[in-house]
């Protein structure tokens, strides 16, 4: 492995930051850092964190929609640096099957919270943007060699998901053209750890795959034949890389991703491996199975970085495994009777439309 070019997050001193969606699972593991290093975080989120109080990752806890431009305006006011990890998202389920809400809900906020950081004169902003925006032509193949940056271009994502995450990277690097903010963009692959969601339909095949492995008595099941690929990205090196970009004076978007590529069937063997449940046969089941094979090209991080992700599946997994294990445990003790050894395809349609319609935008 190459040596990596040492870095220390420069002390915050105070300074003020806010983090949209901090209250979701990569913005709340990266308030967190920011607070311990000195930072005042300024979460804004419409739902609470499941698994922390407040106090545990952020200064300022604004309880409100971004949708709503001066929602995101407010979040912003006197901040140096803003984090814009808000988005309606989910695995592989859930965003075939909500496109219609997510591209309104995405749309949305990317917009506010880049206008609002303009707004307030911020000096740095992240944005988190996903391997989803890549073009599905090169990802129809299992043995996918890496996706490299420019293969964003010509466009073809998958889905809505997707091509909102590309524009709005454009509409970000238009405001680092036209005015004085500092655009720091990380195309996430597939990011998975504690406190991630791991039920409900919004999770992600890391989770799915412990949650079932924990579960499953007689058979277990994965959508698809299994032989899709994808690289996992360990928590811990996502919030390393957001940092280490935002403090970089790197313009262009890159790949924050592992170059561990394994087949979903490999994959659940990992997850079954931990308590010895490799006897249990793979049911192949339908579902939504997303692009065909995916894998992060590193070569542009460890140019402009020196730095890429080196947490190794197996031990990532692990701890991610025993982690929601933990969280089954308390679930049952609590009277949850949920049979989590199968995946859920939740449409959210209506719940999320009227939630908007319901409220009065003064913008
Ligand atoms: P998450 O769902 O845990 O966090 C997103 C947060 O945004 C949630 O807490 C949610 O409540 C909040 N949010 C959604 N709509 C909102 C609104 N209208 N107003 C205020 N808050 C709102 O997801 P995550 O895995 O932490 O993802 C964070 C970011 O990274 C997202 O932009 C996501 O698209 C991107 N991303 C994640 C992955 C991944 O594998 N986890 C991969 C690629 C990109
Ligand atoms: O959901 P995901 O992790 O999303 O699915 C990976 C693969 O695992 C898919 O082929 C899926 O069919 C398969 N799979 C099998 N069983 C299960 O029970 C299951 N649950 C899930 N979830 N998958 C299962 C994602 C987007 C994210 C994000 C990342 C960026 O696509 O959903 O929003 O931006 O990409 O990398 P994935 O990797 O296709
Ligand atoms: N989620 C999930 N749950 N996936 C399963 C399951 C299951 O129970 N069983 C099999 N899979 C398969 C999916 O069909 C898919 O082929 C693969 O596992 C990976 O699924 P996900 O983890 O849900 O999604 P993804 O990797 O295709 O996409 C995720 O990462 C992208 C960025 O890399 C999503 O979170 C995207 O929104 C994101 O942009």
């Amino acid at each position: 492995m190459t040596e990596h070019r040492p870095f220390t997050l420069p002390p915050g001193n105070g300074a003020k930051v806010c983090v949209g969606g901090g209250a979701g699972f990569i913005g709340s593991h990266i308030a967190k850092r920011l607070k311990e290093n000195g930072y005042k975080v300024t979460v804004v989120d419409w739902k609470e964190n499941e698994f922390m109080k407040p106090e545990e990752f952020c200064d300022e806890f604004i309880l409100d929609d971004l949708r709503k431009l001066e929602v995101a305006v407010r979040a912003c006011k006197d901040c140096l640096q803003v984090y814009n990890l808000a988005a309606d998202m989910g695995g592989m389920g859930f965003i075939c099957s909500n496109e219609s809400v997510l591209s309104f809900n995405n749309t949305s906020i990317s917009m506010n919270m880049l206008e609002a950081a303009r707004r307030s004169k911020c000096r740095d902003f992240f944005y988190a943007s996903s391997a989803c925006v890549y073009n599905e032509a090169k990802q129809e193949d299992p043995e996918n060699p890496g996706l490299v940056e420019s293969d964003a271009w010509p466009a073809r994502p998958q889905d809505m998901y997707g091509l909102e995450k590309l524009y709005a990277e454009e509409m970000a690097l238009a405001y680092g053209r036209d005015f004085p903010l500092n655009i720091r963009i990380a195309r996430f692959h597939n990011i998975y750890g504690p406190r991630g969601t791991w039920k409900g339909g919004r999770e992600k095949a890391p989770a799915a795959f412990c949650r079932k492995a924990i579960t499953s008595t007689v058979e277990y099941e994965i959508w698809g034949d299994g032989l899709q690929t994808r690289s996992f990205t360990y928590i811990d090196d996502c919030v390393e890389g957001v940092l280490r970009l935002t403090f970089s004076d790197c313009d262009v978007p890159i790949n924050l991703g592992s170059t561990e590529m394994i087949s979903m069937n490999d994959f659940a063997a990992v997850a079954l491996s931990y308590e010895d449940k490799g006897h249990l046969p793979i049911k192949h089941i339908d579902g939504p199975m997303g692009v065909r094979g995916r894998n992060s090209n590193n070569v542009l991080i460890m140019e402009k970085l020196g730095w890429e992700p080196t947490t190794k599946i197996v031990d990532g997994l692990r701890k991610t495994y025993f982690w929601i294990k933990g969280e089954i445990e308390r679930e049952i003790k609590e009277g949850n009777t949920a049979d989590f050894s199968k995946s859920e395809i939740v449409q959210q349609v209506e719940d999320s439309l009227l939630q908007l319609g319901n409220e009065e935008s003064t913008v």
